[in-house]
């Protein structure tokens, strides 16, 4: 599924992350950065030890910021390491940080030159948080980023499973429903 945001595409894909060949990738991350399971642990096996020690220089990183680093030997250039609520640790704040944690990822994102990039769905998976609750905030987060910064080209979700990807076509149609 593709749609245009202001001169940017904004596409959902099912798919690995660490296969996309774009200019950065994100990671949904912990705040020690010292890498761990699920997309994370996917990243930092194909990324190497390069990624782990750059990380390791930028720890912590507080829940809702990001930090860049090498991609090692991943195809991407950089990746952005985002950290994402554990959800209901903090509940009046779930959705806030889970903005956060995006809308910091996308300025790091222009700050650097970066033009197309590919996000997994943060905060979904071991830190529990619903996917219909996490895709709209996800994607409104990411669509309003757009209209306001036509410097980035290209924002892919790259959803793990088939359960993920719909919740976000959904969340997607509803949200640009005329
Ligand atoms: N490509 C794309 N998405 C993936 C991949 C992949 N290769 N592998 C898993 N996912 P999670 P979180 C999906 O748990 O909830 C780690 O241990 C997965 O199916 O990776 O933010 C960190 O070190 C789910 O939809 O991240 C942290 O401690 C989504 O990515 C903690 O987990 C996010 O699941 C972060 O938890």
């Amino acid at each position: 599924m593709q749609r245009t945001i202001g001169g940017a595409v904004l596409e959902l894909v099912q798919g690995d992350i660490t296969l996309q060949e774009v200019d950065a990738l994100f990671n949904a991350a912990n705040s020690r950065l010292m890498g761990g399971g699920g997309v994370d642990g996917a990243i930092h096996r194909a990324g190497g030890p390069a990624l782990l020690e750059a990380c390791r220089q930028l720890a912590p990183c507080p829940t809702g910021e990001a930090r860049l680093t090498t991609a090692g030997n991943l195809k991407a250039q950089y990746v952005i390491h985002a950290v994402g609520p554990i959800y209901q640790r903090d509940p009046a704040n779930d959705a806030a940080l889970l903005s956060s944690a995006y809308r910091s990822s996308l300025e790091l994102a222009s700050y650097h030159g970066i033009r197309r990039l590919a996000f997994p769905s943060l905060s979904t998976g071991a830190y529990g948080y619903p996917i219909d609750e996490a895709a709209p905030v996800a994607l409104s987060t990411v669509i309003t980023y757009l209209q306001q910064h036509p410097e980035i080209e290209l924002v892919r979700f790259v959803l793990f499973d088939s359960r993920t990807f719909d919740a976000y076509q959904q969340a997607l149609a509803s949200l640009l429903k005329p």
